[in-house]
Formats: structure tokens, C-alpha cells, sequence
């Protein structure tokens, strides 16, 4: 098989049930990597939970259960609404795995054995929340006097024996990886930030707490345990099986892609490269750091009240129509606003009356006018040109793709279904029945074509929905990649083998408007 392919998604915080940003990313991740198997790629794709830290600790006492239980339970959360909303992970990383505590002591003695390591005192504003520390510089005032990290979280002035990591001495490996790699961070917005700030100078980092045990243990040092950045960035390799050279190492490593949130490419372009050349391992290939998702504009938080359900909405209003509202709303890498007026709109607009509209269409004027039959017809100019710009449009949608700027590509697939309507029209197929049923069936063997080719690029967003109506083309599970656009070999075989349609199901029928108004 070509190319091997492996893309992460952040590791979420199990310490309550997952949010609409984290299914935001996922199914982000999802699609690219729907995207790469449809490209023939040999992909692995891994998301999972980051189960160690302070803040899980305390969320656990706070609600009188053990960490492991809230990990546990939290965590199975995360993994119902992965398979919810269609999600084709390969790999569910759970950082508690004795697999994975495994791993992070084997990078943290690669580091040790490099010299990166070294034992001291360590003091300086902390947050809890963040799991990290700031300088006095980044701090804020809150409103009652008290200092706040740049993210506006609570800080707290700690002292504690540490571990440290010797981040001063890659200031310049990684502006050198920054420079030579200029895809390494994206967008490039983002690059220019983390750029900024490594030239401003990188200090030791304090990469070992003794003040709670619930961690990844030190090795040789049992009263500590690894910061918990360390042990959740290690993720990306235990699920490869390291330390072992296992065959899914050597093939998957390194990763192609690290999809993660804006508030964490510190950690990933920063802390994350600078590791693995202390342990002497490639490198990620891209670190992209996308937008956060806001409910109306904003931010949501159980103070305001508007925190949002994932499951409820993918109940609502079906998977399919969320993964597709999320990719097409959202220019990928800014920061995006969803409503379920919004998410009603799009799908019904594009999904609904436009893409669904012309499979219904076209299925259902094969079933009525030639029985189901698919026929070989002679092509005339109007048909040539559909098929090119429907190529020409699905072209796009790959280049676009590739670079995660899924709203461009779904905005050029949109464009080949509206040409494919306007053609409809323009040849009223239904008008040729009695005057010219020749010309009408190759009309319509031209939109059989078309849909099949909308729809196999359209795939990896709208995956459930897809395959419902290629099930009813008479298209194999196996003939569903990009190996079968541009060209008419499985129209041939279909024809050959008698396919018939038969009466044709919608696969995107139209959502109602909720019936409240936003306040
Ligand atoms: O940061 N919109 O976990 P996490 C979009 N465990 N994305 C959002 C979001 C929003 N409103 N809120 C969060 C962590 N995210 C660490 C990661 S990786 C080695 C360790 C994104 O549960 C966030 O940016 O807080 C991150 O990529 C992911 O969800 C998990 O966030």
C-alpha cells in the first residue's frame, strides 16, 4: 500500500464529559483521515484521553471519587461519542495504560542519557488549570487584585524540588526546524508566534512534581512524577508501541500531522520537538494548530449556562449535517461560531436541497423513465463540460483538502453541485422521455456519473450519509476511494452486470428550524 500516514488529534482531559471543541477537532481529524485512506494512504489514526496531572487529581477529590475512577468513567465518555459521530480512529490512547507509562520513562531516561536532565529547586507562578508555569512578565490582574495567567486562569507562587529540562540549549535547533520546515507549524499565524517566542529566549523547563503522586513515576526518583505535559505529549509514540521498534513505528513515525487547538501549540511546536531531539528521534512532520469553536460568539462556560452537549446536537440534528456544518462554516485554523439556526441553514441548504436534491433527482428519474436500467450512451458537448467541471472542482477539493482548508474545497465541491443542477434544468431530461429518450438517458447516465464522483469526494465528511446512497448505486464497499474518480470502469462493470436502480431513499432529508430564538 502507498505511503503511510499517521495523524493525532490532541489527548483530551477526561476531567468531565467531552465538549463540542472536542468534537470539533476530532472530526476534523476524522476527515483527513478519511481523506488519506480514500487516497489510497495506509493511515493510523490515533486520538485518546490525558488521564494524569494536578487538575484531574483535584477534580477527583473535589467530587469524592479516585482519579482512576474519574478517568474511567470520563474517559468511556469520550470514546461513545467518537463512535456517535463516526469517528474512525485506529488507536484510543489512554495515558493511565501501563503501555504508556512504559514509554514515558523510556523518552525521559533517552533525555537523561543525552544530559538534558538535571535536578533543582524550582519557584515561580503556577497554574493549576494550565499545568504550567508563567512568568511575573505574562501575568494579568484580576478583578480582585489577585494574578492571572495569560489565559486568564488563577496563578499560585510555588516551590518545589524539580526535575528540569534543558530547553535553553534548543533555542537555536529550533529556530533552525522553524526555518528549514516552514510547514512545520500551521497556519502560518501561528508559526509566527511560536517563532517570537523562542527567539525571546527559552528557559529550563520543570518537567517533575513532588507535591502529588498522580503521574507517571520518575524513574530513579519515585517521588516524582513527571509533569504532566511530558508523559500526554509521549502519547504520539506508546500508541506506535515505543520504546520497541515495533513495525507500526518504523512505519508510522514520524507523524504527519499533530492536529491540536491554538491554546497548546506551545506545547507541540515548542516542548514537543525539542524532547525528541533529546531522545534522538524524527521529528513530527506538521504541528496545526486550529480555532476554537464559540456557542453564538461565545466562549462557553457553565457560568453562562451555554454548554453544549456534542451527543445532543449529533442527535438533533444527525451526524452527517453536524460534521459537514463544522468543516464548511469554519474557515480550518480561525476561530468559529456555530448556532443551531446555523447548523440548520447550511445543511439544509447545501446538503439537503442542493447535493441530496440531485442524487434524489437523478436516482429517481432512472428508476421512473428507464426502469433503473444504466445504459452506454453517446456523449454530446453539454455532458463533456458537466464532467469536466465536476472533475476540475473535485481537483480542488483534494488540493484543499490536503492543506486542511476543508471550507475552500467543500465551497468547490458546492459549486460542481450547483453546475449539476443548473444542468438539470437546462436539459429537463423529463421532457425528453417521449421526443428523445435516447438523449435523455444519456442525460441522465451523465448525472449517474456526476453523483457518483460528488459523492465519493464528499466521503470522508459525510460518511454514513455517503455510503447510504452508494449502497443503493449498486458501488462496492471496496470501489468507495479516490482510485474510482475520472473514470467510468465502474459504470461499465455496472452496466455490464444489469444494475438496476430501484426506488431511490433520500440520505439528506431536510432538518426543521428549532423552534426557539436566540435571546
Ligand atoms: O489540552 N474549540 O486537553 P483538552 C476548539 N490534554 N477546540 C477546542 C476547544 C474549543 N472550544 N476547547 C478545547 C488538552 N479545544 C491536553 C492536550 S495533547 C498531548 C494534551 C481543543 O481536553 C484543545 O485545543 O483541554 C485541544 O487541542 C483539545 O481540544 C483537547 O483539549
Amino acid at each position: 500500500m502507498a505511503d503511510p500516514y499517521y495523524i493525532t488529534t490532541a489527548i483530551h482531559y477526561p476531567n468531565g464529559k467531552p465538549h463540542i471543541g472536542h468534537a470539533y477537532e476530532t472530526i476534523a481529524a476524522d476527515v483527513m483521515a478519511r481523506f488519506q485512506r480514500a487516497k489510497g494512504r495506509e493511515v493510523r489514526f490515533q486520538t485518546g484521553t490525558d488521564e494524569h496531572g494536578l487538575k484531574m487529581a483535584q477534580k477527583a477529590r473535589d467530587l469524592g471519587v479516585t482519579p482512576r475512577q474519574l478517568c474511567d468513567e470520563m474517559s468511556g465518555y469520550f470514546r461513545i461519542l467518537f463512535d456517535i459521530l463516526d469517528i474512525s480512529y485506529d488507536n484510543f490512547i489512554r495515558t493511565t495504560e501501563d503501555r504508556h507509562h512504559a514509554a514515558s520513562q523510556a523518552i525521559w531516561q533517552a533525555m537523561e542519557a543525552s544530559g538534558d536532565l538535571y535536578l533543582d529547586r524550582y519557584e515561580g507562578w503556577y497554574s493549576i488549570r494550565d499545568e504550567a508555569y508563567y512568568d511575573e512578565s505574562e501575568l494579568t490582574d484580576g478583578e480582585g487584585g489577585e494574578k492571572l495567567s495569560p489565559q486568564g486562569t488563577p496563578v499560585e507562587w510555588t516551590v518545589e524540588e524539580s526535575w528540569f529540562f534543558r530547553l535553553s540549549k534548543y533555542q537555536e535547533p529550533l529556530l533552525a526546524l522553524y526555518r528549514d520546515n516552514p510547514d512545520f507549524i500551521r497556519p502560518a499565524s501561528r508559526r509566527n508566534e511560536v517563532q517570537r517566542f523562542v527567539e525571546g529566549g527559552l528557559r529550563d523547563l520543570s518537567v517533575s512534581r513532588t507535591s502529588f503522586d498522580w503521574g507517571v513515576k520518575v524513574p530513579g526518583a519515585d517521588e516524582h512524577v513527571m509533569y504532566v505535559w511530558v508523559d500526554a505529549l509521549t502519547n504520539y509514540l506508546t500508541g506506535l508501541g515505543y520504546p520497541e521498534k515495533t513495525p507500526d513505528f518504523e512505519k508510522f513515525w514520524p507523524a504527519d500531522l499533530h492536529l491540536i487547538g491554538k491554546d497548546i501549540v506551545r506545547f507541540h511546536a515548542v516542548y514537543w520537538p525539542a524532547f525528541l531531539m533529546s531522545a534522538g528521534l524524527p521529528l513530527p512532520r506538521q504541528v496545526y494548530g486550529h480555532g476554537f469553536l464559540l456557542n453564538r460568539g461565545q466562549k462557553e462556560s457553565k457560568s453562562l449556562g451555554n454548554v453544549t452537549d456534542p451527543v445532543e446536537l449529533a442527535e438533533k440534528f444527525g451526524v452527517d449535517p453536524l460534521r459537514y456544518f463544522l468543516l464548511r462554516e469554519i474557515a480550518f485554523g480561525q476561530d468559529g461560531s456555530y448556532s443551531p439556526e446555523a447548523i440548520v441553514t447550511r445543511a439544509n441548504a447545501e446538503l439537503a436541497n442542493s447535493f441530496g436534491n440531485l442524487a434524489q433527482r437523478t436516482l429517481s428519474m432512472i428508476f421512473k423513465n428507464v426502469d433503473g436500467v444504466l445504459s452506454v450512451a453517446s456523449k454530446d458537448d453539454a455532458d463533456v463540460a458537466l464532467e469536466t467541471s465536476v472533475a476540475d472542482a473535485i481537483t480542488e477539493l483534494q488540493d484543499r483538502f490536503e492543506r486542511l482548508a476543508f471550507s475552500e474545497g467543500l465551497e468547490a465541491w458546492m459549486r460542481a453541485v450547483f453546475a449539476c443542477n443548473q444542468y438539470v434544468d437546462e436539459m429537463a431530461p423529463w421532457a425528453l422521455r417521449k421526443t428523445d429518450p435516447d438523449r435523455m438517458a444519456a442525460v441522465l447516465m451523465t448525472l449517474f456519473r456526476c453523483v457518483h464522483d460528488l459523492a465519493i469526494a464528499v466521503r470522508p465528511v459525510v460518511p454514513g450519509s455517503i455510503d447510504r446512497l452508494l449502497d443503493q448505486m449498486g458501488i462496492e464497499a471496496d470501489a468507495r476511494g479516490y482510485g474510482a474518480l475520472g473514470s467510468s470502469d465502474w459504470f461499465d462493470t455496472l452496466v455490464a452486470d444489469g444494475f438496476r436502480v430501484d426506488k431511490p431513499v433520500g440520505v439528506f432529508p431536510r432538518l426543521e428550524m428549532p423552534e426557539e430564538t436566540p435571546a
